[in-house]
């Protein structure tokens, strides 16, 4: 008997059919036509997840269960099609549970008045490209493999200098991933929207982030702070636009939310969707091998997300390319880890993973438990400092934006940028009375290193022992981020 899935008439509920589509597919991109098993989704990808629910259906993957999906190449692998319909929370139960609560729906009209406000800015953005002063050749980068590093323009000196980037040496990392995997990924410029600004003159409309940078208050301009320098002025790297702290502060904590995979609310209706005890048996039934692979590619799935958000933080993308990378290659798994935080429950320890809270257990066939006690571990640590959303967001651009990396070419240049991410974070903790917050992040970041250096010393065991799988299955940027201090790369001696 066919599952057919009752589409939760839009009369009853207080959003309409027309708004919800203009959220994008959260599958493939494609223009949504509403929530369909608990997910926003297209028509296709509806019919998809029924069929697939058939209990005669069962897909494969005939390459490394990393296949791409979008609009263009949803139809080439039905197994990971699936597995990102999973992973995206689509579920046969969410039909059970018939309407929204109002916790799903107040979330979903949040994130459909994002995304009009999104492409409010992108109407804006689009007239104010030609002054802007960061743009993308988007005709290279159409010319050009979806994976590979797009060439960027940006002035310095008045001319633009357009950077070549050998891509051959890191052809992932600063890629800009296909649609359907970050959709709401329209971030643009590093400006405060006008919304934000309009707002911000006193009409505090409860948006969080709107009362957070209220100009009314006294706006810790940084000239002010920072005795104006220009060869000290960390701003000297920005766009005319970005001229005080609130204005730093808004922009990263909007990269963060747009860039953050999963909204809190959301996953807050999902915090008891477990795995079943069967589901257990199968991720612990995965050899070694084949659960490093699964992993793998969910944690190249979520650094994904982090390069977009260090893309958008104001001064990251004035570094050098090398510079980029060498910061994306030691701070992306730290700051999945610190993101990972926000979807943990420190009630029965589980964390967000395929679609369910898992806990520790569910990793056991990746035959690293003391890296997953430890992951755990941190993640409780870090739901213990109850931090909130536009502190996690200064927090992860602060852990990101570390002059102590290695193989940085221009560090001073590095520590301006770091410099103001550290007053943003410092006034982001003043403004919610919590300064003593900050050396606790501090030691934070330590055990941030650590656990990333355990991780380094797993995946050089694993190398190791399966070198197949390493060389050849892992998905290309998570070698492209862990290659070389793991030895991943082709030839490399043992
Ligand atoms: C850290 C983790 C791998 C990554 C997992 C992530 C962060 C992946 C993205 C999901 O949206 C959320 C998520 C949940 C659990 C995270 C895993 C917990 C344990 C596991 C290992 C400790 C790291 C394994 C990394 C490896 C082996 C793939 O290199």
């Amino acid at each position: 008997m066919e599952y057919e899935e009752p589409d939760v008439p839009p009369a009853d509920t207080p959003i309409k059919r027309a708004q919800i589509e203009v959220i994008p597919c959260k599958i493939c991109g494609d223009k949504s036509s509403g929530v369909h098993y608990g997910v926003i989704t297209c028509e296709g990808c509806k019919g998809f997840f029924r069929r697939s629910q058939l209990p005669t259906v069962s897909y494969s993957c005939s390459r490394q269960s990393n296949c791409q999906i979008d609009r263009a190449s949803r139809n080439r692998c039905q197994h990971c099609r699936l597995q990102k319909c999973l992973a995206q929370g689509m579920s046969r139960d969410a039909v059970k549970f018939g309407r929204m609560s109002k916790r799903q729906r107040d979330s979903l009209i949040a994130e459909v008045e994002r995304h009009r406000q999104q492409q409010q800015q992108q109407q804006q953005q689009l007239q104010g490209d030609a002054q802007s002063v960061l743009s993308y050749s988007t005709k290279a980068r159409q010319d050009r493999s979806p994976q590979l590093l797009q060439p960027m323009a940006y002035s310095f000196t008045g001319e633009t200098e357009l950077l070549t980037y050998t891509a051959d040496v890191h052809p992932y990392l600063l890629c800009s991933p296909n649609e359907s995997q970050v959709s709401g990924m329209i971030y643009r410029g590093s400006g405060v929207s006008p919304t934000l600004r309009s707002q911000g003159r006193g009409d505090n409309s409860g948006h969080p982030d709107v009362r957070g940078f209220d100009s009314r208050q006294p706006s810790h301009d940084l000239m002010a702070i920072h005795p104006y320098n220009p060869l000290e002025d960390p701003y000297s790297l920005y766009p005319h636009s970005l001229r005080n702290i609130d204005e730093l502060c808004a922009s990263i904590v909007r990269s963060h939310r747009e860039t953050s995979q999963y909204r809190v609310e959301e996953l807050q209706a999902l915090r008891w969707k477990l795995f079943s005890r069967e589901e257990i048996q199968a991720y612990q039934s995965k050899s070694v091998d084949e659960m490093w692979q699964h992993c793998a590619v969910r944690l190249t799935d979520a650094v994904q997300y982090v390069v977009e958000f260090a893309k958008h933080i104001p001064g990251f993308r004035m570094l050098s390319q090398n510079d980029q990378i060498a910061l994306l290659k030691t701070g992306s798994m730290e700051v999945v880890l610190v993101r990972m935080s926000r979807f943990f429950n420190t009630e029965n320890n589980t964390v967000f993973f395929d679609g369910k809270f898992a806990g520790g257990e569910v990793f056991k066939s990746l035959a690293c438990g003391d890296l997953i006690t430890a992951v755990f571990d941190f993640a409780h640590g870090m739901c213990a400092l109850k931090l909130t959303e536009h502190q996690i967001a200064l927090f992860s651009a602060l852990v990101l934006i570390n002059t102590d990396r290695p193989s940085l070419e221009d560090r001073s240049r590095v520590q301006r940028v770091q410099r103001s991410v550290e007053l943003g974070l410092t006034h982001i903790l003043r403004r919610d009375n919590q300064e003593s917050l900050m050396h606790k992040l501090y030691q934070r970041m330590a055990v941030l290193r650590s656990l990333c250096s355990l991780h380094m010393e797993k995946l050089r065991w694993f190398s190791q022992r399966y070198p197949l799988t390493a060389h050849s299955l892992f998905p290309p940027l998570y070698k492209e981020l862990f290659a070389s201090e793991a030895e991943l790369l082709p030839g490399t001696t043992h």
